[in-house]
């Protein structure tokens, strides 16, 4: 099922349904729901381009070349020193085409993962072996106070707003500090946790819903089920969500 856009679904509801892949298109990417996310799967768009034309031209000459110069009786095999020019256009025209790629990574890259957005809204995220703790600072905007707001597995972001995610890895109950892995497969993110690291990462929603985290690194027997939820709110909903919480905590 193709996720609900903004407009549709713009009061999030927490019993909404998990956008899960569609079993016909599982195979493929699922639509990628982030600011960056186009213009990540438009490079992976144009990488395929190229590479399966190369390697269809590729294998249409292995398979000329086989046939043509076949062992046949009386026929002598030629030695060839080369061609210097072919040889030059294999080279220069691979080479050209590294550059413009690297330029157009280049690009993304330093949006993805260069200066975070100044106004994102602030989260911190523990990995544990198995779960994901998540940490708001509550009404006082600052982390570690009483009255921050905490969940397991259940991250809530507004859509439209960056956000910033602080991941770092704990051991807790003489369990590991290991290396997870957060991913977000619809916004094309994944980030490594290491412990002893604290590591930034930013992202912003084009839409509203609920959507999976995997821990997308072997971190042990419970690997399995180190499965978070993503819910995505219009800016109000997740206010209110917010304000749910903190007086919780009170
Ligand atoms: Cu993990």
């Amino acid at each position: 099922m193709e996720p609900k856009p903004i407009e549709e679904a713009d009061h999030f509801d927490d019993s909404a349904a998990l956008n899960l892949p569609h079993p016909k298109t599982r195979w493929w990417l699922p639509p990628s729901i982030s600011t960056f996310g186009p213009k990540i799967d438009q490079l992976f768009f144009i990488i395929l381009g190229i590479t399966s034309v190369i390697f269809i031209g590729v294998q249409v000459t292995l398979l000329v070349f086989l046939f043509r110069y076949r062992a046949r009786k009386g026929v002598r095999a030629h030695y060839t020193h080369g061609n210097n020019r072919l040889e030059l256009i294999w080279t220069v025209i691979p080479a050209i085409i590294l550059v413009v790629l690297t330029v157009l990574s280049q690009k993304v890259w330093r949006e993805v993962r260069g200066e975070i957005p100044q106004n994102a809204v602030p989260i911190q995220i523990e990995a544990e072996q198995f779960a994901w703790n998540v940490r708001y600072p509550g009404p006082d905007a600052v982390f570690g106070t009483a009255d921050d707001v905490t969940t397991i597995n259940q991250l809530h972001i507004p859509v439209g707003k960056p956000v910033r995610v602080r991941l770092t890895s704990i051991g807790k109950e003489g369990k590991h500090a290991v290396i997870h892995s957060f991913f977000l497969p619809d916004f094309r993110l994944k980030q490594d946790v290491v412990p002893g690291m604290a590591i930034d990462i930013w992202f912003e929603a084009t839409r509203t819903g609920k959507y999976e985290i995997a821990c997308a690194e072997f971190c042990g027997l419970g690997h399995y089920r180190m499965r978070g939820f993503l819910s995505i709110h219009s800016p109000e909903g997740f206010n209110a969500w917010l304000k749910e919480q903190a007086t919780d905590v009170m």
